[in-house]
């Protein structure tokens, strides 16, 4: 399982974890972290380390032939709510960054590519519950735009130039080690500091909005799984539904409340909620299951316990 990998955007809320595990399989020296700043010292300082700049196809490629890298994680990204801020900057991110990959994988310089999508490809027109993975797609914000045309190109790449790229929508993902950055899933984080902290949360979405969610072990567990899978097990090329469980800011509340009784919750809807409530509140991944055995084991309750534990000695 020999293998050189480069992550981009190490520093970020996956991109920190994913270089970690992937260390911890591959070994400290097989596994590149790289990122536009040094933003993340516990990343720069648990291996080699690089400065790139994503939307810099000559950095990308210097290290890719500096540290001979057969594998790159694109986890650079500008999420859903910063995105409707910075409408060209995330369509220039998030699209420059994903053709220099491919265009690297293209001419032979590396051999394998993850480039995460999201359920912000699916937009109002798409069934709410349980959405499959191929139905009616008109995302409204830039990031899904941007996350919908990327998965039309990875496919492209794979069709016409064999490029072995592998992607996954992600749903929110829920951690304790690095905060997540501009989406709309945020609350489901934010949340568990608050509560630690100041025993009170003022949350951005409704107390209604149920949204899909992975506890990030779950995350880390697909993008290995997928990863490492058969070439020929990998069957969709555009990017797999992935479901963990989906919940309500009221349902996480009252999860919470079992460790911290006194913990209270207000609702404060902002214009994150016209981007949440255009998105799926469930979805079906029964083909991520079927080709590559995906599953998850973390539910709601096994995920406040865990946040509340490891976030406690912080607060
Ligand atoms: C966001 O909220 O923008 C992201 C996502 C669901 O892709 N967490």
């Amino acid at each position: 399982m020999s293998s050189k990998i480069l992550i981009i955007g190490a520093c970020g809320q996956i991109g920190s974890e994913l270089t970690f595990k992937l260390r911890e399989i591959y070994g400290n020296d097989n596994v590149i972290a790289s990122d536009i700043s040094y933003n993340n010292l516990d990343v720069v300082n648990s291996g080699i380390f690089e400065i790139i700049d994503a939307m810099d196809y000559k950095s990308v490629k210097i290290c890719v032939e500096k540290h001979n890298i057969d594998t790159i994680y694109l986890m650079a990204a500008m999420l859903s709510a910063t995105g409707e801020k910075y409408p060209m900057k995330a369509w220039d991110l998030n699209m420059t960054s994903l053709f220099h990959v491919l265009d690297l994988a293209k001419a032979k310089f590396i051999k394998k590519v993850f480039w995460p999508s999201s359920i912000a490809v699916f937009g109002p027109t798409t069934p709410k519950q349980d959405t499959p993975q191929y139905t009616t797609m008109e995302p409204t914000t830039v990031y899904g735009i941007t996350k919908q045309v990327g998965e039309r190109w990875c496919e492209y790449y794979h069709e016409k130039y064999n490029v072995d790229v592998r992607s996954i929508r992600y749903p929110g993902i829920i951690s304790w080690k690095t905060l997540p950055g501009g989406g709309t899933t945020d609350y489901a984080v934010e949340i568990y500091h608050e509560a630690l902290k100041n025993k009170s949360y003022d949350c951005f979405l409704s107390e209604d909005t149920a949204l899909p969610m992975l506890f990030m072990d779950d995350a880390i567990k697909a993008t290995v799984d997928i990863m490492t899978a058969n070439a020929d097990a990998i069957k969709i090329r555009s990017s797999y539904n992935l479901a963990g469980i989906s919940f309500t800011p009221k349902d996480i509340a009252a999860s919470i409340k079992k460790h911290i009784p006194e913990f209270k919750m207000s609702y404060t809807p902002d214009f994150r909620q016209a981007i949440a409530d255009s998105w799926p509140s469930s979805i079906n991944d029964m083909e991520a299951r079927k080709h590559w055995n995906w599953q998850h084991s973390y539910d709601l309750e096994a995920i406040t316990k865990e946040m509340l534990t490891q976030l406690k000695d912080k607060y």
